[in-house]
């Protein structure tokens, strides 16, 4: 028998800057909820879920930045989501601003953690790929902060075998690389959750907005395709302080074809079963890695971070 998941993408509608976390949080058992009665036993939530997408703004007041990150997980305010989904027997995915202290120094990361069915944390993830500015940008009408807000995560991207799966984790503008799968797919992976928050408004130009939700499918598609593993992508969506997040939360198969996807920008649950087996028969035909792949030809990809000069009309 086909070894399977119930899985569902838990996408969140907008979070207004005053949203306390008790409100948010009381978002997601409900959402958590909906989805256990569904028959979901893993549920992912969106990137940075606890509140509003705050890298859109320049803030200096150092208390201000602050109240967006999180010092512990679960803290008092989130451990209400904990317990029901001990209670429920539901694993999750949780995104959100994780300030620690390493090596005597404070960091902040863009994180999510990977929770088992019996409410405990057995997997985080720093998101490595960071969009946007270090500081803003006069030209721009809309700001995209993340460099300046977070460090690039120090874990790389791993997998964990658990809850019958092996899972990987990523978050948002990672899944736009296909580094960040292949990654994952080497190191077994069935199934890669990520959530996302994605603006169709961030560049002033009609052309690169009008296609966001374009490539945000052919990201999604080409990932799981390509690396034959199930993708869980979760969106936080609608018009979120005045900018406008795209939905379009979905499941996509190791086939490319898409199992479920929102059709809101609201809270919204979207469920599928998820044949497990279905990674390991791409991986045994067109994309068996150990038969196919040709490491030296990529050798390139790991050395050199930007385009090089001079490569042209080689003999
Ligand atoms: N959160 C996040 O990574 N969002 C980006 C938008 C980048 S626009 C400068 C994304 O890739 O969806």
């Amino acid at each position: 028998m086909a070894r399977s998941m119930v899985v569902a993408a838990a996408q969140m509608g907008p979070i207004a800057r005053q949203d306390s976390r008790k409100q948010v949080v009381a978002r997601l058992i409900a959402l958590l909820q909906e989805a256990a009665a569904r028959g979901a036993e893993l549920v992912v939530f969106p990137e940075l879920t606890l509140t509003t997408f705050f890298p859109r703004w320049h803030l200096t007041d150092s208390a201000e930045i602050d109240a967006f990150f999180e010092r512990e997980m679960p803290g008092p305010e989130t451990l209400p989501l904990f317990e029901e989904a001990k209670r429920l027997q539901v694993g999750f995915y949780l995104g959100y601003a994780e300030l620690a202290v390493e090596e005597g120094r404070t960091r902040r990361y863009n994180t999510a953690i990977l929770v088992d069915r019996a409410g405990a944390i057995v997997g985080k993830y720093r998101k490595v790929h960071l969009p946007g500015w270090d500081r803003p940008q006069p030209d721009l009408q809309a700001q995209h902060l993340e460099k300046y807000y977070f460090e690039p995560g120090n874990y790389g991207f791993r997998v964990w075998k658990t809850m019958g799966a092996t899972i990987g984790m990523c978050i948002c503008n990672d899944r736009r690389w296909p580094e960040t799968y292949r990654v994952m797919a080497l190191k077994g992976a069935e199934m890669i959750l990520v959530g996302y928050n994605t603006p169709d408004d961030h560049t002033g130009s009609f052309d690169f907005d009008s296609l966001t939700l374009f490539h945000n499918q052919l990201s999604l598609q080409a990932g799981a395709y390509q690396n034959s593993t199930w993708v869980v992508a979760t969106a936080k969506a609608g018009l979120e302080e005045g900018s406008n997040l795209i939905g379009q939360s979905m499941i996509v198969a190791p086939s490319g074809q898409i199992a479920a996807m929102a059709t809101s920008t609201e809270d919204e649950v979207v469920v599928a079963k998820c044949n497990l087996d279905m990674a390991t028969l791409y991986r045994k035909t067109i994309f068996d890695f150990a038969r196919h792949r040709e490491p030296d030809h990529y050798r390139l990809i790991v050395e050199t971070r930007g385009p090089i000069a001079g490569a042209e009309n080689e003999t």
